[in-house]
């Protein structure tokens, strides 16, 4: 039985600003309060997407949420007709009325953890959303998501969807960005790595000082129980505090996996030997594993953070030939560039880099790993998928079209407050389930 890596893409929405929301997460920080381009960047994430359909790939696409979150405000205490709640709110609660305009959503490594079926007990595939607490404009999206999810893979036979894990701290989850897996062949049972970056129960164990750990190994378990995966396919290994506090918000800034290879720094991981060797060991002898490891010295941790070298894609092509899809942030900077140039000439399955454009949304944090949730699908389950949601010629033409109908060109702070944003987000996003053929996801459409 054949089985593919599938990516879905977050298609960015309407409402894309730099609102500075994220403490921890440099990049967020750092762009805070500068203009937008809602509409260069949802065009640098669909050429990603049709750059990949165009290599071979199954690309999918995954629907924006409607900002500014309105149901969030009035359960805030907002009231009025739409309009008297959103000028009361940018007026009287500027903070929390940024967090609701947020495009975060466009970051689907967020959106959910996903098991294949060749891992899990029942042979489904299965999704959990993530609750994503540890950020308030973030933990606006598990409910959205989970009906997005449930639209696009809606056949019980081959999706288990689960809700999203209780929403506090203790649970913290951040879905595929804290998690990858190896295997030797898609179609086989693989062994799935959760990382945490503290342990909610005990505060006797090692945490970051500085900035926050946004995942907890108590999550990262339960998400593994719901998903019935056996303890010989899942490893749990500890995010070294000491890269959280230097930026590193997921464990996706700073190790990537694919089939056979684990790409990642030095510093990632707590116990990286001993951990490695359990990797070793679950994953077994069928094909050779390659651990490839960043040193210090290669490139620091500051210069991952700055360039997202580990935020980068590691996909098979047709093929079989690995390539990385790294940001061209890695390509402008001199020692980045020269370690990846030099890497595809080692001993590893990495054979070529392909460079994306994904300015506007590395500006607040999200790299070309972060914008894909990973799906690794068998051909009777593809076959399964919402086919409106595949990358095509067709659908790609008909998305740029849709986009510069609805989306505006820039994006300032101010501009968030107008009334008028939301109505075009709504027509927009209204149009775009018609297209995405996801029936009525949305609040404003229930
Ligand atoms: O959660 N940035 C996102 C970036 C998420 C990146 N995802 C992965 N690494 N997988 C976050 O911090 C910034 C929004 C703002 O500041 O306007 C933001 O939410």
């Amino acid at each position: 039985m054949q089985a593919y890596e599938a990516n879905f893409d977050g298609l960015v929405g309407p409402t894309h600003n730099y609102a500075g929301l994220s403490v921890g997460n440099v990049a967020s920080l750092n762009n805070a309060k500068n203009a937008s381009s809602p509409k260069q960047a949802a065009k640098q994430g669909l050429q990603k997407m049709k750059a990949l359909h165009d290599l071979g790939m199954l690309q999918g696409v995954l629907a924006p949420q409607e900002r500014p979150d309105l149901a969030a405000l009035r359960r805030l205490g907002f009231s009025g007709t739409d309009t008297q709640v959103i000028t009361q709110a940018a007026k009287q609660a500027p903070q929390v009325y940024r967090a609701v305009c947020s495009a975060s959503s466009m970051w689907t490594a967020n959106a959910a953890t996903v098991s294949p079926s060749a891992d899990t007990a029942d042979g489904k595939v299965h999704f959990t959303p993530a609750n994503l607490t540890n950020k308030f404009h973030r933990s606006l999206e598990p409910e959205t998501t989970g009906r997005i999810l449930r639209a696009m893979f809606n056949d019980s036979r081959h999706f288990a969807h689960h809700q999203h894990l209780p929403d506090n701290d203790h649970f913290g989850d951040e879905g595929a960005a804290n998690h990858t897996r190896l295997c030797s062949d898609y179609a086989k049972a693989g062994v799935e790595l959760f990382v945490y970056g503290r342990h909610a129960f005990d505060s006797s164990k090692p945490a970051p000082q500085r900035y926050p750990a946004r995942q907890t190994l108590e999550a990262c378990q339960a998400v593994a129980r719901l998903h019935g995966l056996s303890d010989t396919g899942t490893v749990y290994l500890q995010q070294n505090p000491a890269v959280i506090d230097q930026g590193v918000f997921h464990n996706d800034v700073i190790a990537v996996g694919n089939r056979n290879v684990l790409f990642y720094h030095q510093q990632a991981f707590l116990d990286t030997q001993q951990k490695l060797t359990e990797i070793r060991q679950k994953f077994g002898e069928t094909s050779p594993l390659h651990f490839i490891e960043v040193k210090d010295q290669q490139v620091s941790v500051a210069d991952a953070v700055n360039t997202y070298l580990f935020n980068t894609q590691l996909i098979n092509l047709p093929s079989g030939e690995m390539v990385i899809i790294a940001p061209t942030e890695c390509q402008e900077h001199a020692g980045v560039y020269r370690y990846l140039t030099e890497l595809c000439e080692q001993d590893t399955p990495i054979r070529q880099v392909k460079y994306f454009d994904v300015k506007q949304s590395m500006r607040n944090g999200g790299g070309p790993a972060c914008l894909r949730l990973r799906v690794v699908l068998t051909e009777q389950e593809r076959q399964a998928v919402n086919p409106a949601v595949l990358m095509s010629d067709a659908l790609f033409g008909r998305l740029n079209t849709w986009v510069d109908k609805h989306y505006r060109d820039q994006l300032n702070e101010a501009d968030l407050a107008d009334p008028q944003l939301m109505i075009e987000s709504r027509t927009a996003l209204d149009e775009l389930t018609q297209i995405l053929q996801l029936g009525s996801v949305y609040s404003f459409q229930r």
